[in-house]
Parts: C-alpha cells; sequence; structure tokens
C-alpha cells in the first residue's frame, strides 16, 4: 500500500491522504486485515463479482455506490457523519460544554475499552458467518450476507481508527488484538458472550441480523451523542449501514414464517405441533423458529449488562455514552434525583423496583429494545395469520435463559415463571433448539445458485436490491 492514492483506494473524509501517523499505523494494519478477511472471512467466493454497496461518502443520498466488486477488493472506507458546528455535550456532568475533539485524559481507559468492545463484535460476526455462503438459498440472499459481512468489515475499520488516530500505541495494540480474537475460541475468545456463539445455517443468520445487529444499533445510537465527537459521529455514520442488517433479518426470517404458513395452507395441514408432517415437506415448522427466537432474543440481552451498572453510570455520568435518543427524552440529562423502574427477582417473582435512573442505564437501554422485537413479532404473527393458520410466536420474558444481570442466578420459563433447576433441565429442550432441531435445519440448507430461484424452505423476497428485478444475478458465482 505504498505510494498510492489513499483518497481513491479508501474512501475518507478525515482527510487520510495528509495525516502521515494515521497513515502509517493503518499500512501497518491492513495487510493484518486483509489477512483476516482472506483466512476467516467468507469462506470461497472471494474471487466472485458480488453486487456489493460501498460507502463512497456521507451525502445523505448519495453514499451507498452499488457495482460489482471481487469481496477482497472491497474499498473499506473511514467516513464519519458530518461535523456539527458548536455542537454542545448533550449528557451528564459535561452537559453544556462543547464538545471534545481530542480525548480527555481522565476518560482515556473508560473510552478505549468501549471502542475496543464495539470493534470486537463486528469481526467477531464475520467469523460467526462465514461458512455460510455455501449453503446460501439465493443469490440475493449470498449477495445480501456478504454485503453484510464487508459491512461489518468497514465497521471494524471505523473503531480502528479511533484507536489508530486518537490512542497512541496502546490504540495500534489494541488494533491489531482485534484481528486476534477469534469467535468460539477458548483460548482467544471474542469478548462478548454472545459473540462466541454458532452461527450454524441461514435461519440462525437472519435472526442474529434481526436480534444481535439491533443491539448494534440500540448500542450505538447510545454512542452516536458521546461528548467524545469523532466517536459520535463514526456510530451516526455507522447506524446508515445497520438498517440494511436489520433489514436483512427481518425480512429473512418473515419469508421462512411466510414459506412455512403457505405450505401448512396449501397442504390443510392445522396441527402447528404435528412437526413430522410439517418437516417432511421441507419447511421449518413454526415451533423450531420459536425455538431460535427463544434462543437469539435471551443470548441477546446479554450484551446489555447487567441491568444496574456501575459501568453505565459512569460512563453516563463522564459525557460518554448516553442513552438512547438522548437529545430527545425529557428530563435534566444528568439524573441527580430521578429513578426508574426496573424489573428484578423478589422474594422469587419478578417485580419492578425503583432504583436510581443513573444505574439503570443498561436496564433502560434494555426497555427500548425489547418493545422494538415485540414491533416485529407482531408483524412476523401477521404473516401466519394472514394464512389461517393459528398460531404466535412470542419474545420470550427477559427473565429467560440469563447469564448477565439481575435474572443469571434463576431459572425461568419463557413466560417468565421462575422454576427449579431440575424443571429447566427437564423441560428446557422444549424452549431452546436440540441437536436434532439444529440437525433438521442444517439438512434442509441446499445452495440454491440458479438465477432467480430460491431454496424450497424460504419464500422469494417482495424486492430486489437497488431496485433490481427479480432475475438479477447478484453474485457471479461462474467467473
Ligand atoms: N459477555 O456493568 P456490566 C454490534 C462484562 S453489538 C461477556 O454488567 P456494562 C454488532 C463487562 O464487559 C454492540 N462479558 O456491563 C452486532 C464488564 O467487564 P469488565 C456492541 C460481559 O459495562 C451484530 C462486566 O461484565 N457494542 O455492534 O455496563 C453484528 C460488568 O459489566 C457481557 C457495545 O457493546 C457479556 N454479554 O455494559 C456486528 C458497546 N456483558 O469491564 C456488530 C460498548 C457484560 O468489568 N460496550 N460483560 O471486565 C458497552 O457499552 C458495555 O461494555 C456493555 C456492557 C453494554 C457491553
Ligand atoms: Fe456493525
Ligand atoms: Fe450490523
Amino acid at each position: 500500500m505504498s505510494a498510492v492514492d489513499y483518497d481513491t483506494l479508501i474512501p475518507n473524509n478525515v482527510d487520510l491522504s495528509s495525516d502521515e501517523r494515521l497513515k502509517r499505523a493503518l499500512e501497518k494494519w491492513y495487510p493484518n486485515y486483509i489477512n483476516w478477511w482472506k483466512t476467516v472471512g467468507p469462506e470461497g467466493f472471494q474471487d466472485c463479482q458480488v453486487y456489493l454497496r460501498t460507502a463512497v461518502s456521507v451525502e445523505k443520498d448519495g453514499w451507498a455506490k452499488f457495482g460489482f466488486v471481487k469481496m477482497p477488493e472491497y474499498r473499506w472506507g473511514i467516513l464519519l457523519a458530518p461535523k456539527e458546528e458548536g455542537r454542545k455535550i448533550a449528557f451528564g456532568k459535561h452537559k453544556g460544554e462543547p464538545v471534545w475533539q481530542e480525548v480527555p485524559g481522565e476518560y482515556r481507559a473508560m473510552l478505549r475499552r468501549l471502542i475496543v468492545i464495539q470493534g470486537d463484535t463486528e469481526p467477531a460476526s464475520v467469523e460467526q458467518q462465514r461458512i455460510l455462503g455455501a449453503t446460501a438459498p439465493s443469490l440475493y440472499d449470498m449477495r445480501n450476507l456478504f454485503q453484510v459481512n464487508v459491512e461489518e468489515g468497514r465497521h471494524l475499520w471505523a473503531m480502528v481508527y479511533l484507536l489508530q488516530k486518537y490512542f497512541g500505541r496502546s490504540g495500534r495494540e489494541e488494533a491489531e488484538a482485534l484481528l486476534e480474537r477469534r469467535s468460539g475460541d477458548p483460548d482467544r475468545p471474542r469478548i462478548l458472550g454472545a459473540f462466541n456463539e454458532a452461527t450454524p445455517d441461514w435461519l440462525s443468520f437472519f435472526m442474529f441480523t434481526t436480534f444481535t445487529d439491533r443491539d448494534g444499533k440500540m448500542q450505538l445510537e447510545s454512542l452516536a451523542n458521546s461528548g467524545f465527537d469523532p466517536l459520535a459521529r463514526t456510530t451516526r455514520f455507522m447506524l446508515t449501514e445497520e438498517g440494511h442488517h436489520m433489514l436483512v433479518g427481518r425480512t429473512g426470517v418473515a419469508r421462512v414464517i411466510q414459506r412455512t404458513s403457505e405450505l401448512m395452507s396449501e397442504r390443510g395441514i392445522s396441527d402447528v405441533n404435528d412437526i413430522e408432517t410439517i418437516r417432511k415437506h421441507g419447511v421449518i415448522d413454526l415451533p423450531t423458529i420459536q425455538k431460535k427466537i427463544n434462543f437469539h432474543f435471551s443470548v441477546t440481552l446479554d450484551l446489555f449488562g447487567a441491568e444496574i451498572s456501575t459501568n453505565a453510570a459512569n460512563s453516563f455520568n463522564a459525557s460518554i455514552k448516553g442513552r438512547f435518543g438522548e437529545p430527545r427524552i425529557n428530563d435534566d440529562h444528568q439524573l441527580h434525583n430521578d429513578t426508574y423502574p426496573v424489573s428484578q427477582l423478589v422474594d422469587g417473582e419478578v417485580k419492578q423496583v425503583d432504583v436510581p435512573a443513573i444505574s439503570a442505564i443498561n436496564a433502560r437501554l434494555l426497555d427500548v429494545y425489547i418493545d422494538e422485537c415485540a414491533n416485529i413479532v407482531t408483524s412476523w404473527n401477521r404473516i401466519i395469520s394472514e394464512q389461517g393458520i393459528n398460531f404466535e410466536l412470542h419474545l420470550p420474558h427477559r427473565a429467560f435463559h440469563r447469564q448477565v444481570g439481575e435474572f443469571s442466578e434463576c431459572f425461568a420459563s419463557p413466560s417468565g415463571d421462575v422454576i427449579t433447576e431440575d424443571e429447566w433441565t427437564q423441560r428446557s429442550g422444549e424452549w431452546l433448539p436440540s441437536a436434532d432441531d439444529g440437525d433438521f435445519v442444517c439438512g434442509l440448507m441446499k445452495p440454491e445458485h440458479r438465477v432467480g430461484h430460491f431454496a424450497p424452505w424460504i419464500a422469494a423476497p417482495k424486492a430486489g436490491i437497488d431496485g433490481k428485478p427479480g432475475d438479477f444475478e447478484y453474485v457471479k458465482i461462474a467467473a
């Protein structure tokens, strides 16, 4: 990467070509990144032309440029939302002060930790999804997978930019370490729990992009008003890409549900629990879809950290990490005297308890998240009822299957009843995907490479990408 035109190779609005120190750091990091991408990024298809969008600027309507590109040649860029002149800090101790363009010394460690955790999730998800190309249910879906993957790669770049630009040597070391940890590796795992789970099949991928990418949205929204302006601007632009990831997830699950519901209705199968018959027709039964929801939702709830958290209180107070929609909240944005109701286990029952709001920052974000997820499940249920099938999917209760926070010490059913460990051991197979369920779903995952065709377990999408017709060749496999 020496003597290159940086501004062409790396779309950016950080004046990269005249920032010698950053250029040197990136030059050192880049070969390791490409090596990471080629060894643990998408397996296969690296030489295929894929119809991808590339972020080339931050203009509201013009940042996405679509075209055929081989993934290793994707132009990962460094793009920050435009600077708002005169922006003031919106919350915490420093509320009303001008935002910071440099890292305040006292918050260096706190900021670096948050950026490293955010950065770690991005490559982790690419690693988790690396085998899925081989079983893509269509070229359209394969393209969407790779789009999500390259953009998560760009999100890694975004955090690496902050580390290299603002955190000196320790930042450069952290940037390297982001390429060294591996999802699911017991010796050097990714930092957060959900990012070490497997994504073995496409239903899992759609659940992950529905539920886990949505934690990404929640966390990025919380950082989007950070007093540290470069972090706020970086995360704001990342959010514009995140929408597509969640759309791929929500519509992906919807298409699976649609296919199953249509088949049941065509064949006159009214018993949703007649799993054997339904599976014989090569579609995924609704109870298995429910189990996948239970798994991905509960594992993602853990990503919010403990509901009551000193870390979160400290980063709020330091004006580093705010709440969802912080500027729109109608309070003092400092939380001196406010309380917030948090679900807790009291004498073996789930109750709401008022606690100091500053300690309940994670709990509040979790509530926003759960509400959004509930709306999505409602939209999925509409597809089932339109086919005249009497069944509803539900989000499991927040106490179900938790490893972090208020409910990590108890066992609870999906409806939120606290149960004994024995009962959990007996019944958890009804609630979480079993090895058999996993084998069945994986068994359905046969690739469909014909243009405009879809695997039999999933319906066609309502619209193509970038207005393309149904028979568009999104990935040129043969070329
Ligand atoms: N697994 O006070 P606590 C995304 C640790 S997703 C393992 O409870 P805090 C994406 C915690 O680190 C968004 N460890 O929580 C999605 C702490 O450890 P230390 C990613 C966990 O700090 C799809 C200790 O427990 N971004 O972008 O208030 C595809 C006590 O912490 C877990 C962020 O998360 C866990 N689940 O909140 C691609 C934003 N939970 O430091 C990408 C940055 C907690 O005491 N991170 N711990 O050793 C944060 O804001 C916070 O670190 C957390 C935790 C919200 C994660
Ligand atoms: Fe991301
Ligand atoms: Fe994402």
